[in-house]
């Protein structure tokens, strides 16, 4: 296994709208495996493709307080939500950034585990945020998106500042 290296905002490439996955194969594994390492290691409740460079629809999630609940979804799809929730929301790909964002309360969302098999889940309260904000994140979206231009505009000078002065 290995740590893979996380794109940081205001990355271009953290835009780019990921493709869906056709075959799950050993290739596919491999990136899965990879990914929760990185994501254990960060640490981390989520984490998409896009954020390790890979622009193909696959996340991985574990809200679990034990950290050995991970769930795996490729080509994730958000068939129905209801409902309105704020949450003080950070992002990996954004590190030290803090900010409450509205999304949907519940969500049922359809995708294929990580041996290809379909399955639906319902989830709700930060399950439900981190699927949204890690679905977003395949869509090309980070949640300062969300943000007001100005409140933007300081996290992306805060964000240069910070990775010119590593
Ligand atoms: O680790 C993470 N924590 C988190 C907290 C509130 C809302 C969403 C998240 S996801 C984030 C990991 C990440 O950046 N995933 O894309
Ligand atoms: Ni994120």
């Amino acid at each position: 296994m290995a740590i893979l290296d996380i794109l940081n905002y205001p990355d271009p490439r953290l835009h780019t709208v990921a493709k869906s996955v056709s075959v799950v194969d050993e290739v596919i594994h491999r990136l899965i495996d990879d990914m929760a390492e990185t994501m254990y290691a960060a640490p981390g409740i989520g984490l998409a493709a896009t954020q390790v460079n890979q622009h193909i629809q696959l996340i991985l999630i574990d809200t679990s307080e034990t950290k050995d609940h991970l769930q795996v979804f490729i080509n994730p799809k958000i068939i129905s939500k209801n409902g309105e929730q704020d949450y003080e929301e950070g992002c990996l790909s954004v590190p030290g950034v803090y900010e409450s964002v509205t999304r949907a309360e519940k969500v049922k969302v359809e995708a294929l585990d990580r041996t290809g098999k379909k399955f639906i889940l319902h989830a709700e309260g930060l399950l439900s945020v981190c699927i949204q904000h890690e679905i977003d994140h395949l869509l090309g979206k980070v949640f300062v998106d969300y943000l007001s231009p100005l409140k933007r505009n300081r996290i992306r000078t805060k964000m240069i500042k910070q990775q010119r002065d590593r």
